[in-house]
C-alpha cells in the first residue's frame, strides 16, 4: 500500500513505540538477575506501590473537580500538623492496596500513630512498608508539585506491643527506597541497592515506563534548597552558608514546598536540599524513618550525600517511629560545603569552651 505521495507506508514495530518498554516489575527482576522467591516479592511490592501511586496520581489531576478531594479534614495528625483531605485518602490507597498484596505485614505512615497491622498477611508477608503517603500538602489545594516516599524494611522479631520498636534502626537496613513525584507527570523513583532509575507514568497504558536509569548526581550543582524563612531560627553555621552561597556566583535558590519536588531536582542537576534543626524544631521537620533515610539511601545510590550535620544520615538510629531530624542531601561537593561551616563553629565552640576552663 502506498501513501498519497507514494511513499510506501511503514508499519514497522519501529513506529508502534516510541521507545524500548521496559516496565517496572520487569526492571526489578532483571536487576535481580533472579526469579528466586525474594526477587518476586520485591518485584510485586514494587507493582504495587506503583498502584498505589497510579490511584492517588488520577485523583490529583483532576481534585479541583471532585467533591471533598481538597482542603482540610479538620483533624490534627500525631506531628500536631492539621490534616489535609489528600493525606488520608492517599494514606488508606496505601493500606487497600496492600492489604491485598499478601506481603505486606505492617504499614507505618505519617498520617498514623501506630503501626498499621494486616494479620492476615502476617504469616507470609514479613516486610514492613514505611511511606509518606502525601509529602508537601500544602501544596496540594494550589496544584503544585507534591509526592509519595516510601521505604521497604524485613519486619524483625515478633513486635508483641505492635509498636514497630524493631523498626529503630539505621537506614542502612532498608531494602528498597523510592518515590512518586506527581508533577506534569507521574515519576516513580526507586533503588533497591542497585542504583537509583526513574519512570514515567504513560497515561495512556496505564503503566510506569523506564525513562532513566541509573541516575548519577554531579557532584556539585547551582542550586541551593532551603527555607530561608526560618533563618533566624537556624544555628549560626547555617548562617555561614547562606552568607556565603549569596556572596560567591554560581549558586541560585530555588524551595517548592515539598521535599520530593526539591529532591527530584537535586538528583538530576545537582546541589543541595537542607531542613535544619530550628529554634521551635530543633531536629528540624522532616521524619527520619520515612522522608529522610529512603531519599538518603536513594542519595547515595546516586553518587551523593546524605548527613544530619556531622553525621551520615543513614547511621542514625531513631528513637521512636516519627523521629525527626535536620537533613542535608545532594551533591558530595555541596553537603560538604554545608559541613565544612557545621564543623568551622563547632571547633570554634570548642576552642571557646577551652578558654573559659
Ligand atoms: P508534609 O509531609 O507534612 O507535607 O511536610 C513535609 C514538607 C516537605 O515536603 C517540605 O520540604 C517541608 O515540609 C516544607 O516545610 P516548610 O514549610 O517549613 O519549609
Ligand atoms: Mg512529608
Amino acid at each position: 500500500m502506498n501513501t498519497p505521495d507514494s511513499t510506501p507506508l511503514q508499519l514497522s514495530y519501529d513506529f508502534a513505540l516510541d521507545r524500548d518498554c521496559t516496565t517496572l516489575s520487569r526492571h526489578v527482576l532483571a536487576q535481580l538477575q533472579s526469579f528466586g522467591s525474594d526477587a518476586q516479592d520485591l518485584s510485586a511490592l514494587m507493582t504495587r506501590i506503583a498502584l498505589a501511586g497510579k490511584l492517588i496520581a488520577r485523583r490529583l489531576t483532576r481534585a479541583g473537580l471532585v467533591e471533598g478531594a481538597l482542603g482540610f479534614t479538620g483533624d490534627i495528625n500525631v506531628q500536631g500538623e492539621a490534616v489535609k483531605r489528600m493525606d488520608i485518602y492517599a494514606n488508606e490507597v496505601f493500606i487497600a492496596v496492600f492489604k491485598q498484596s499478601g506481603l505486606v505485614c505492617r504499614l507505618a505512615s505519617e498520617e498514623m500513630e501506630k503501626p498499621y497491622y494486616i494479620p492476615e498477611n502476617c504469616p507470609i508477608g514479613r516486610y514492613t512498608l514505611l511511606y509518606d503517603p502525601i509529602d508537601g500538602s500544602s501544596n496540594v489545594d494550589i496544584n503544585l508539585n507534591v509526592g509519595s516516599i516510601f521505604s521497604i524494611r524485613q519486619q524483625l522479631g515478633d513486635d508483641p506491643e505492635q509498636t514497630g520498636a524493631d523498626l529503630l534502626q539505621d537506614g542502612h537496613q532498608q531494602l528498597a527506597a523510592g518515590y512518586i513525584l506527581y508533577g506534569p507527570s507521574t515519576v516513580l523513583v526507586y533503588s533497591i541497592g542497585k542504583g537509583v532509575h526513574a519512570f514515567t507514568l504513560d497515561p495512556s497504558l496505564g503503566e510506569f515506563i523506564l525513562s532513566a536509569e541509573d541516575i548519577t548526581l554531579p557532584s556539585h550543582g547551582p542550586v541551593y534548597s532551603v527555607n530561608e524563612g526560618n533563618l533566624w531560627q537556624w544555628d549560626e553555621a547555617l548562617r555561614d552558608f547562606t552568607r556565603y552561597v549569596h556572596r560567591h556566583e554560581g549558586y541560585t535558590a530555588r524551595y517548592s514546598g515539598a521535599l520530593v519536588g526539591d529532591f527530584h531536582r537535586i538528583l538530576l542537576q545537582g546541589g543541595v536540599f537542607i531542613y535544619p534543626g530550628t529554634l521551635k524544631d530543633p531536629k528540624g521537620k522532616l521524619r527520619l524513618l520515612y522522608e529522610s533515610a529512603p531519599l538518603a539511601y536513594l542519595v547515595e545510590q546516586a553518587g551523593g550525600k546524605a548527613s544530619v550535620g556531622q553525621q551520615p544520615l543513614l547511621d542514625v538510629i531513631p528513637d521512636h517511629l516519627h523521629a525527626r531530624s535536620p537533613l542535608i542531601i545532594g551533591s558530595v561537593e555541596d553537603v560538604a560545603l554545608v559541613q565544612s561551616f557545621i564543623e568551622d563553629r563547632s571547633r570554634q565552640a570548642q576552642e571557646e569552651r577551652l578558654l573559659e576552663k
